[in-house]
């Protein structure tokens, strides 16, 4: 008797997957590997169902005769120990990012004489809709908040983009690429910058764009999207009024909000000591990080503290004595800023923090040490890296030269070949 392997990911059977195992069936015995939690957040959507619960759920199906749990994204190790006959799918992975997987698949099976069947994707009107069901699903705010909480669990580190529109939103969302060994990658979290989100709006950075326009941005991006938020939310202003901002964030099904040590007028960290920027005792900020904790409803939701020390040359010291106290007052996890190119003063900091603490969580925004990678990052304690300017700071540029050439050249001749075309343009948001 011949094996057949197929592997799901999805949270719920569906019409294809009936006819995935009908078809496998013909030809023999019919394994199913449940794709791991692990694995399933850089190749799909991140699952609503657990995976022991959707070894279960593939177990219950008729015509199956086995599942196993496949922990990586590419087939390796599932095809070393059951060596199947035939490895069947969709052939919707014939093209796009997955079809590298297709190909990394093929070449193992063909090591032995194993085939490979292509089946037609279903997808008829069911199916459609189950899909934006899962969307919509994932994309509700208790689905959405709990999530950064489980990938700070589940991965070495938590890679967050910039998003201050639904459109910037809809590119941390969708943007996958083929990464190294064929595996698929994408961004787990957004990152909703002040720094941009002002700019966007053509203001400066200093807590001018208020609350309920943030809150708006937010808006907009949830609308779109389903991955989980990182909210900037600058100093956190008053106390008083930093318990509301919580319990919105909260409700918008946010995950995450950092404020900084910093009173009075804020300004961008990046401007460092060339401008006047006052950092707040201690005590002030406990105080204000233990009033939002105590504001806050959910067990999801995380506070975290951004020491500011480092920006404003006082030193390792005096950052780790503001992260015992953060964490003591109940902060959820600490970001430790610095606008060095040298990414020396931040290892430092993480790896005495760790060595005191290997729990809590530490999150980076590397724009000035933007040498280091995601992988020494988390070598030294890191668990989230925050890209919080990147999208804003590349169609920044691009915009002002197609402006200036259309000038020079009395038409949009000359600039047409770097422009998307507008049948992508006009077909880039899908329609319900
Ligand atoms: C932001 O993106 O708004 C930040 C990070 O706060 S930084 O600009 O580096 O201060
Ligand atoms: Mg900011």
């Amino acid at each position: 008797m011949k094996t057949v392997y197929t592997c799901f990911s999805t949270d719920v059977i569906h019409d294809g997957h009936i006819n995935i195992i009908n078809e496998a069936r013909k030809l023999g015995r019919v394994v199913v590997g449940c794709l791991s939690d692990k694995a399933s957040i850089r190749y799909n959507r991140f699952p609503t169902v657990p995976e022991n619960e959707r070894l279960n759920l593939y177990k219950s199906i008729e015509g199956v005769d086995s599942v196993v749990l496949q922990n990586d994204m590419l087939y390796d190790d599932v095809i070393e120990s059951i060596h199947p006959d035939y490895v069947i799918h969709g052939d919707n992975w014939m093209t796009g990012a997955e079809s590298a997987i297709r190909s990394h698949v093929k070449t193992l099976l063909e090591s032995y004489g194993g085939k490979i069947i292509d089946i037609p994707y279903t997808y008829n009107e069911n199916v459609k809709k189950i899909d934006r069901q899962l969307i919509e699903k994932l994309s509700m705010p208790e689905y959405r908040r709990k999530r950064l909480r489980q990938l700070i669990s589940l991965t070495p580190i938590v890679k967050a983009l910039e998003a201050h529109s639904g459109l910037t939103g809809l590119i941390v969302e969708k943007t996958v690429i083929e990464g190294e060994g064929g595996k698929l990658d994408q961004f787990d979290a957004m990152w909703i910058s002040s720094l941009c989100d002002s700019t966007a709006k053509g203001k400066p950075d200093i807590e001018l764009v208020d609350m309920t326009s943030r809150f708006r941005t937010i808006e907009d991006i949830t609308e779109v999207t389903t991955k989980p938020i990182i909210f900037d939310g600058d100093t956190g202003g008053l106390s008083e009024h930093f318990v509301y901002t919580v319990r919105t964030l909260e409700r918008l099904g946010v995950s995450a909000v950092i404020i900084e040590d910093k009173k009075g007028l804020k300004k961008n960290s990046l401007f460092g000591t060339e401008v006047e920027q006052t950092q707040c005792t201690a005590e002030e900020f406990c105080e204000k990080i233990a009033a939002g904790k105590k504001a806050q409803l959910t067990d999801d939701f995380m506070i975290i503290a951004r020491i500011e020390s480092l920006i404003l040359d006082k030193g390792i010291e005096d950052a780790l004595a503001r992260a015992r106290a953060y964490v003591a007052s109940g902060a959820d996890g600490i970001m430790i800023h610095s606008r060095k190119k040298d990414p020396a003063e931040i290892l430092e900091f993480c790896d005495r923090y760790r060595s005191e603490d290997k729990d809590t969580p530490i999150v980076v925004v590397p724009t000035s040490f933007d040498s280091i990678t995601e992988e020494e990052l988390a070598r030294h304690g890191v668990n989230v890296v925050i890209y919080a300017n990147q999208l804003t700071r590349s169609a920044f540029p691009a915009m002002q030269k197609t402006a200036e050439d259309i000038l020079r050249y009395h038409r949009a001749k000359e600039v047409d070949d770097r422009l998307m075309p507008i049948k992508e343009i006009i077909t880039l948001i899908d329609e319900i």
